[in-house]
């Protein structure tokens, strides 16, 4: 029998380092792309280094030559491709990067894959998103529902979408999207609004931060479980025919509602004031020092030009065809885990934050940093 051979390009991601570890147990041998950098990013695979079957390899999504001389040298039977500028808010300030990286990008794994002549043996994830149907058109969204793109990032999304469809019709080849709707976990970047909340509660809880600054409140996800969302990139690819799927959990809350419940499992009850740029929330119940004061206030920054509001997904295709079980991981669930690991995290960041003083200290003693 062949060797399951994988490629992943995003392997430093929330995404790629979940699904190296569903790769790695099943057998696969494990090729990730990563970037040079100046600091280290490699927190979410370090655990995996030095695991006999995971290997990393210098490459970019710009970088058409190392992505052909990285596909022929690995010879992959599947790539998953999952490294994109993947901030919607970061598109709007760099879009042509985005546009290179997130559209033609995708063209450049297409492409390095027929260079080598691996168009028969080597089957193609690709990262698509639910950001494709934007402005939404109809709810809840489903693989036959309109897009209706609504930033750089959504822009550049659908190109490596329609691309992709265009490989798998004019060469015949093994290449599928999955229309992934937003999904988070404790690995998550701090940046995108689930993380931003859980960790934000775990350190107003812990007397760290006083208040927590966000957009648009009433905007509406369909939110799932990172964990549970890998295992749907790899069905896609051991199904006879390679089609598009919606991914998703068919439920879905407002930005509002996700602060709401993090900070009560972070011991703090919330209630709401006021509209739009004045809404604010209030502490009823938690530690005293806290009642009566406002821990999360709206902030014009976090406003984007424009806004994707109403994504819900419709994820009946992925439940029959891949018998995948879009509840098996509830968004109760997914909240209350991430705000556990942050809980801890903030807790330990001081344990951390005295520790590094102590090597200091001794570091300062020994004449070893001035
Ligand atoms: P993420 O945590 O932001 O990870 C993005 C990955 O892409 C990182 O490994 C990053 O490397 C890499 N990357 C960015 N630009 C690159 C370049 N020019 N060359 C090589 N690598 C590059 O994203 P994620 O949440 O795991 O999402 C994975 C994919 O799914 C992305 O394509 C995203 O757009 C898409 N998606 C995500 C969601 C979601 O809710 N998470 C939903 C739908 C679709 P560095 O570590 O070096 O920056
Ligand atoms: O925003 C609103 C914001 O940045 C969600 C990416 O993984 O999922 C992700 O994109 C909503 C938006 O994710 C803040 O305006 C309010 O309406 O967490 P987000 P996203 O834009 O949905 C899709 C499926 C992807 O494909 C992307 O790669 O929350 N919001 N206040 C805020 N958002 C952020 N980031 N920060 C705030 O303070």
């Amino acid at each position: 029998m062949s060797k399951n051979i994988a490629l992943i390009t995003g392997v430093t991601g929330q995404d790629g380092s979940y699904l190296s570890e569903f790769l790695l147990a099943k057998g696969y041998e494990v090729h990730g792309v990563i970037r040079r950098s100046s600091v280290d990013y490699r927190e979410r695979i370090a655990h995996l280094e030095g695991t006999p079957n995971f290997h990393l390899h210098y490459a970019d999504m710009v970088d058409s030559m190392s992505l052909v001389k990285l596909v022929g040298s690995v010879q992959p039977t599947e790539i998953y491709n999952l490294a994109a500028q993947s901030h919607v808010q970061v598109s709007f300030d760099a879009p042509e990067y985005t546009a290179n990286a997130d559209a033609v990008g995708v063209l450049r794994v297409l492409e390095a894959v027929r260079t080598n002549h691996l168009e028969k043996t080597c089957r193609i994830y690709q990262a698509s998103t639910s950001e494709l149907y934007g402005k939404v058109e109809e709810v809840p969204q489903n693989e036959k529902t309109p897009f209706h793109p609504y930033s750089p990032y959504a822009v550049a999304k659908l190109y490596g979408f329609w691309i992709v469809k265009e490989y798998r019709e004019a060469y015949d080849m093994f290449c599928c999207s999955g229309i992934l709707f937003n999904h988070e976990s404790e690995r998550r970047g701090e940046t995108f609004v689930t993380r931003k909340i859980t960790l934000a509660a775990a350190r107003i809880a812990q007397g760290k931060q006083d208040c927590l600054y966000l957009g648009n409140l009433d905007s509406k996800r369909d939110w799932g479980y990172a964990k549970d969302y890998v295992q749907c990139m790899w069905l896609m690819l051991q199904q006879e025919k390679a089609q598009d799927f919606v991914i998703a959990t068919g439920v879905q809350h407002t930005v509002r509602e996700f602060a709401t419940l993090a900070f009560h499992h972070a011991g703090i009850e919330l209630k709401w004031e006021g509209e739009g740029v004045n809404e604010k929330g209030i502490v009823t119940l938690g530690p005293a020092e806290l009642i009566g004061k406002t821990v999360v206030a709206v902030s014009e920054d976090f406003y984007r030009p424009t806004d994707v509001v109403n994504l819900w997904g419709d994820p009946t295709k992925a439940k029959t065809e891949l018998g995948w079980n879009p509840q098996t991981t509830t968004f109760e669930q997914l909240v209350e885990l991430m705000v556990r690991h942050d809980m801890a995290k903030v807790a330990s960041e001081d344990a951390a934050a005295k520790v590094r003083k102590m090597n200091l200290a001794e570091y300062l003693e020994k004449g070893i940093v001035k």
